[in-house]
């Protein structure tokens, strides 16, 4: 069969809407787009971790560390079930992550903003995961199987997620003055980041157009951010905080919110590698990979020895 033939059969089932699976043919770039982005997205997990983590041994209580280490838990398991699926397309993990270490594979911006305070791992569950809920309820639908399946896995633990950082920040937003000064500075600070994690303007995005035609994505990047600041906007009149943008206003004739300016430059910036926390994030990974060094070369050694243990066994029986 035809190139042309083999690709004109795949469109036609995404048009149908048939899951792709990892033995299926595919057109490369396909493949290639899939392990970029979910290699990201595993990144991104796995770097996120960082930030929250810094907190859990200054948690206010031992009901918060507890809450709190369960949820870094979490986001290592999303990281290993996104691993798991971009190894399905047929890519080491090893090559993964030697691609983020090398800086050649992005993971998300906003985890390269340092947590000041309490109130920012509020605002993180808050802002962050309810902006990665959104993008992840659509990739539930996305046409490739294993990243369809771990992005449903992964949403009914973010949706705790979101609660947990909701009802942090509501807390302090019924305490103290300083409390409710830090639950408006934690908020101002992780706004405008949490919009740019949804990506560039649609007009500036390389990859949307050739990912909606396959059906990797549903929405556009501009259409999601819209619906989090209309989302937002709303619960953010419960915890009587102020969203730092002068222009954001309700437009009856649209039916959502109006809003400002995002800082693109800033966004390319930490993109590129300069933001405040890249350096401190990949360092921190660098150095937890080459410390676990030990535990991969002792799981790999009693792995070659079982499997000598075993074929013993068949020959002897
Ligand atoms: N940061 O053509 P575009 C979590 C890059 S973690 C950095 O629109 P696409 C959590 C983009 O990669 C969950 N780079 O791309 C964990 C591309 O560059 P390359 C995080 C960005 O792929 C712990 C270029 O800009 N969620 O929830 O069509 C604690 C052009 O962009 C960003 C995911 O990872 C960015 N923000 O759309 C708490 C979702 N945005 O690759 C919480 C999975 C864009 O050509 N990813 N770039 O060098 C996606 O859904 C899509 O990849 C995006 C971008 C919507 C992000």
């Amino acid at each position: 069969m035809s190139v042309q033939e083999l690709e004109k059969i795949f469109q036609d089932k995404i048009d149908r809407e048939v899951r792709i699976e990892p033995k299926d043919w595919m057109p490369d770039a396909y493949r290639k787009t899939l392990i970029r982005q979910i290699s990201q997205h595993a990144h991104s997990e796995i770097v996120g971790m960082l930030p929250e983590g810094n907190w859990i041994t200054r948690a206010p209580s031992l009901k918060r560390k507890a809450i709190l280490l369960a949820k870094v838990q979490d986001e290592a398991g999303h990281g290993l079930y996104l691993y798991a699926a971009t190894e399905t397309l047929g890519i080491t993990r090893e090559q993964t992550i030697d691609d983020l270490h090398s800086g050649k594979a992005k993971y998300s911006s906003i985890f390269n903003y340092p947590t000041i305070t309490w109130a920012d791992i509020g605002a993180i569950g808050w802002l962050v995961d309810g902006a990665a809920i959104l993008n992840q309820v659509m990739l539930c639908r996305t046409s490739y199987g294993p990243y369809a399946r771990a992005n449903i896995r992964i949403c009914k633990e973010e949706s705790f997620h979101q609660r947990q950082g909701f009802e942090i920040l509501l807390v302090l937003s019924q305490g103290t003055p300083e409390q409710k000064a830090m639950l408006q500075d934690a908020v101002d600070r992780w706004w405008w980041p949490s919009l740019m994690m949804f990506g560039p303007r649609d007009s500036e995005s390389t990859h949307s157009d050739q990912s909606t035609q396959w059906k990797i994505k549903r929405k556009s990047n501009d259409e999601l951010r819209q619906q989090f600041v209309d989302m937002i906007a709303e619960q953010a009149k419960i915890l009587q905080v102020t969203l730092p943008d002068p222009e954001l206003k309700w437009n009856a004739e649209k039916k959502q919110y109006d809003w400002g300016e995002i800082d693109w430059n800033e966004f390319w910036n930490v993109v590129k590698g300069n933001g405040p926390c890249n350096k401190q994030r990949l360092d921190a990974r660098k150095k937890a990979h080459d410390n676990g060094a030990w535990v991969r070369e002792a799981a790999k050694a009693y792995a070659d020895k079982r499997k000598e243990r075993e074929e013993k066994e068949i020959k002897v029986a």
